[in-house]
């Protein structure tokens, strides 16, 4: 396999974008980029900055969860955005279009063509592929100051001999049976992020093409919520990113953060 170095210069000089990464942080090892350029976004630093590393020791995922992926085995990184132009009720803007960006850089570079679910997962075979965490700061005003979107991505790791994720995880490498480059697949992925970027600034949502990638849309699902647990058929997402959920009653619940399991 061809160099898998991810240090700061080596991305510079794969990178074909104007803005996105052009600011780069490298770690060997960190706590979490999301914590890392969470400290940067709030010292000035400009839209577009990548926060990545090779390894994390306090990864985390939504509701403190646990990120968890051995060293150089993947891509864990962070992007900074200050989308002024963007009401904050429609940040899931954000997570869906770095989704899209995640799925078309696998395609491009490893000829995949992961799944989506909702509302942050990209899987293989029903197993998850990434995982993103999106977290925003405000101004005084209650308007977005900044967004961090925070993606792992599971390209080289052999899960066979974690027992905490063998059922629930996959790989690039295991998909593929052969290791995967990290470097071409993050600069398609920026270069990816900083179009759709642009087209979400100039006024088109990616909610559309989020939705027809969903999994998730059709599907009987159990929907686990701060308020709760629904069940019913999964029926539609909206700009917001909103997951409608057809209730066996008939009657229909909108759900704006939670997890779903596919029941068929
Ligand atoms: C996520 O949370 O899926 C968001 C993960 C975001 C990770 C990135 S890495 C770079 C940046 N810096 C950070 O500190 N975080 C971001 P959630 O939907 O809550 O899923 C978390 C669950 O996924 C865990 O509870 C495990 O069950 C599972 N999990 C943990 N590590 C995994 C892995 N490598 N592959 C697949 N599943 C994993």
């Amino acid at each position: 396999m061809p160099s898998d170095d991810l240090s700061a210069a080596t991305i510079a000089s794969a990178l074909s974008t104007r803005w996105v990464g052009r600011a780069v942080h490298f770690w060997p090892s960190v706590g979490s980029t999301n914590d890392e350029l969470k400290r940067l976004a709030e010292a000035g630093a400009p839209e577009g900055t990548l926060a990545i590393a090779d390894e994390q020791v306090t990864g985390r995922g939504r509701l403190e969860r646990k990120w968890l992926a051995p060293p150089c085995s993947s891509l864990l990184m962070s992007l900074l955005f200050r989308p002024t132009f963007l009401d904050a009720a429609y940040a899931q803007q954000l997570t869906m279009l770095c989704s899209l960006a995640v799925a078309d850089a696998v395609t491009r570079v490893a000829g995949l063509s992961p799944d989506l679910k909702w509302p942050n997962d990209l899987q293989m075979g029903g197993k998850k592929l990434a995982g993103i965490l999106t977290e925003l700061g405000f101004t005084e005003a209650g308007r977005l100051a900044w967004a961090i979107v925070g993606i792992g991505l599971n390209v080289n790791t052999d899960f066979a001999s974690w027992p905490q994720l063998a059922e629930i995880a996959v790989s690039l490498s295991t998909a593929l049976g052969r290791a995967v480059p990290r470097l071409p697949l993050l600069a398609a992925f920026l270069d990816n992020v900083e179009t759709r970027y642009e087209s979400l600034r100039a006024g088109h949502s990616p909610h559309n093409e989020w939705a027809a990638r969903l999994v998730t849309l059709g599907k009987t699902v159990t929907a686990s919520t701060p308020d709760g647990v629904y069940g019913g058929v999964a029926e539609g997402v909206d700009d917001c990113g909103a997951l409608t959920v057809r209730q066996q009653d008939g009657r229909l619940v909108r759900i704006l953060t939670g997890d779903t399991t596919l029941r068929d």
